[in-house]
């Protein structure tokens, strides 16, 4: 079901032209509005008026997370703070939190770019959607929540955590549509499974997945273990939260960016020169709409590549594939880039372990270190007679070794542990623990 027909059909001359007259809109109410917009612009000798194209974007400036610590809390809000209705916050693990606001207006029109969301995904008005991701300054549970609601469907506000009760509320409740990060919803499936109960055969059709990098093999998981369709939702509470873009449950082939509200472009990260469409670069977003929290040029750090042909369900937005990581969580092992996630996908293509892994980097020396702790499953822990140190361990390890090596052209140290070990997630999933700062140097 297409939501907004005639904003999410629209042919690329319509859409351009949108997009400028709403460029122009934006740059002068932050050049007028945020000291510290109109400190950048004038540093880089570029007005508002400059901006006569789509291509004199690249005139502006770029904006970085530091921007938002160093303004922290308002400092970079373009309205007085009593027309800001909300505020969300991101946790911050070092220094700060980046805090965001929306207006009224702002809300309205987040709302309604995650209905148009949620029925890209499957959803329709009438029926029931479980709301996993976490409520509070995190923006996944508000941003689903308001954009569910907008769409007509009934809203289960469960948030994270609880998973037997979730469980409880699924069987009780039969949603159709299920979001949360997919870390989460795969304990869910698990959690059901240890209850005795099949996943696959509850109410649901649908899952609206993202927060964190995952893999086509994850999904194959999810949508195997659950019976239903799932489609990767991505976003930044910088840029707005989720809802930026999101597939169709259609094609299920690349993310629709909500681009009558968003302009993407990618940059390489080292050079800040423009990629071609089709390679992997840095995300960087301008809004178009936004009045509180306008953001022009933001450097996400996520890594991606976009592609701007048509897609089969006639939605006409570019097209965004899944974000391979972000480049802080690169890891590179003897000069190969890896992601996590590139890790997974080949991870979980090997049956006798668990669908969770960590991996921990340590320095020896000089080097990085890589260690990918993976967990064994209950029915190959039974053959190995519950025993870690059984010869067929040994094999699974070589064996796992060998699968990455081959596909990722990178040789790391794999450990692997018993049942239910690894740590399970309740909202965004920590998969690379940097111990290195800790480690002892040898
Ligand atoms: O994670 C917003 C969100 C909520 C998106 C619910 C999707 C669903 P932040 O907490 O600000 O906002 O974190 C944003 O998470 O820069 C990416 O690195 C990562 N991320 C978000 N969605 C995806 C995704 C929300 N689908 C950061 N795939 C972003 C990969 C994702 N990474």
């Amino acid at each position: 079901m297409i939501f907004n027909v005639e904003m999410e059909t629209m042919n690329t001359r319509q859409k351009e032209h949108l997009q400028l007259a709403r460029l122009q809109k934006t740059t002068k109410s932050t050049y007028e509005n945020v000291p510290f917009y109109k400190n950048k612009f004038d540093s880089h000798s570029v007005k508002p008026e400059d901006i006569q194209s789509l291509d004199d974007l690249r005139k502006l400036p770029f904006t970085v997370k530091q921007d938002l610590r160093d303004h922290y809390p308002f400092g970079l809000f373009a309205v007085p703070q009593n027309e800001v209705i909300r505020l969300h916050a991101s946790s911050g693990t070092s220094g700060k939190p980046t805090v965001v606001g929306y207006s009224r207006n702002d809300i309205d029109v987040w709302s309604e770019i995650i209905s148009r969301s949620i029925a890209a995904a499957g959803g329709e008005p009438g029926k029931v959607l479980h709301n996993a991701y976490g409520y509070g300054l995190f923006t996944g549970g508000l941003g689903l929540h308001y954009g569910s609601e907008k769409l007509g469907m009934t809203t289960v506000p469960i948030s994270g955590g609880n998973t037997t009760r979730q469980i409880l509320l699924i069987d009780d409740f039969k949603p159709q549509v299920i979001c949360g990060t997919p870390s989460y919803v795969l304990n869910i499936a698990e959690t059901m499974e240890k209850m005795g109960k099949d996943p696959a055969a509850t109410s649901l059709q649908y899952g609206i997945f993202g927060a964190e990098p995952w893999s086509e093999e994850m999904r194959q998981t999810l949508e195997t273990k659950l019976g239903i369709k799932a489609v990767d939702i991505y976003g930044l509470s910088e840029v707005m939260g989720p809802g930026v873009s999101i597939e169709c449950h259609e094609a299920q082939d690349g993310l629709h960016i909500a681009d009558d509200h968003f302009i993407v472009e990618v940059i390489n990260p080292k050079t800040n020169e423009h990629v071609p469409d089709g390679e992997y670069g840095e995300l960087v977003f301008t809004s178009l709409t936004k009045e509180a929290f306008p953001i022009i040029r933001y450097r996400t750090g996520d890594i991606a590549a976009i592609n701007r042909s048509k897609c089969q369900c006639g939605r006409t937005s570019v097209r965004m594939c899944r974000v391979k990581g972000r480049i802080d969580d690169m890891m590179i092992i003897r000069g190969v880039n890896v992601f996590p996630s590139e890790i997974e996908n080949y991870l979980l293509q090997v049956s006798e372990i668990m669908p969770h892994y960590q991996i921990q980097l340590q320095k020896k020396g000089t080097l990085d270190h890589v260690e990918l702790h993976v967990e064994v499953n209950e029915e190959y822990f039974k053959q190995c007679e519950d025993n870690l140190e059984h010869a067929n361990i040994m094999v699974l390890t070589e064996k796992i070794k060998h699968i990455i090596k081959s596909n990722c052209l990178v040789t790391i140290n794999v450990r692997i542990f018993a049942p239910d070990s690894i740590p399970r997630s309740e909202g965004k999933a920590i998969r690379v623990v940097d111990l290195r700062k800790e480690t002892v140097m040898q």
